[in-house]
């Protein structure tokens, strides 16, 4: 059985008072989801999250990590600082930081190497711009993206691979179920030719626009096993209702 998850992704986004609202009012949510649910916070705020979310449903995330296992890149955190502050998760290689800092394949694998060398979970973005969708390269974007990670890493070693088509990031337009069913068969096909039962077992999430109204039936397809969430998950109860949707 492939293991449900919902992922908070805040991006740069909260504030200790907010945060603190945050947690107080999800936890007042009179059923415990049955799914893992991990909030992924910037660098700064994850260890009072952790505090805040200790002996609860919520698990605390990092959004990225420096690739590096230590020495002089100045602004930078390493999987072993967040492994200093039992963080479990961390995001790499979302489009925000492909696009924005540059960011290459080789990279995010890399990030994600040194992530399970200190035992954290690394849930890995893939998704094509709506440029190579429209040229038809979407199955060779995210097969290169892919390949990438599993030159370096097993199947069993990743934590989540997250499909985040780029066009439907932040746009309220989300992949329609089918469309993103199509990709997340395509990934699984490619985990399973890599490893024929822990390829089985990869979760692959969703991400681009989810929301309690599109959740359940993103959910209802075969390979869309939860949801990396990002504007959706600033709202405690909103965040709620799409693991609601999950579990
Ligand atoms: C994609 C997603 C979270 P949103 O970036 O990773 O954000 O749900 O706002 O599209």
């Amino acid at each position: 059985m492939r293991e449900r998850i919902v992922i908070a992704n805040w991006k740069m986004n909260g504030s200790r008072e907010a945060n603190a609202l945050w947690v107080s009012n999800f936890l007042a949510e009179p059923v415990r989801l049955s799914c893992r649910t991990v909030v992924c916070a910037p660098f700064i705020y994850l260890p009072e999250l952790t505090e805040a979310c200790r002996n609860t449903a919520i698990e605390i995330g990092a959004e990225d990590v420096n690739e590096n296992a230590s020495g002089a890149f100045t602004g930078e955190v390493s999987a072993a600082m967040l492994a200093d502050f039992g963080i479990r998760f961390a995001i790499v290689g979302h489009s925000e930081r492909r696009r924005l800092y540059g960011e290459t394949d080789n990279r995010v694998a890399m990030k994600a190497v040194t992530l399970v060398k200190n035992g954290i979970r690394p849930v890995i973005c893939v998704g094509e711009t709506l440029e190579e969708r429209e040229r038809g390269e979407t199955p060779a974007v995210i097969l290169r993206q892919l390949n990438a990670v599993l030159a370096v890493l097993k199947p069993e070693s990743i934590g989540a691979i997250a499909y985040e088509p780029v066009w439907a990031i932040g746009t309220g337009k989300s992949a329609d179920p089918a469309t993103a069913q199509t990709v997340h068969a395509g990934i699984r096909a490619r985990l399973v030719q890599a490893a024929p039962e822990a390829g089985k077992l990869t979760p692959i999430l969703y991400g681009g626009s989810v929301t309690p109204e599109n959740a359940a039936s993103l959910f209802a397809e075969a390979d869309i096993d939860g949801a990396l969430v990002g504007g959706a998950s600033l709202n405690a109860q909103s965040f709620y209702s799409i693991g609601e949707a999950l579990c």
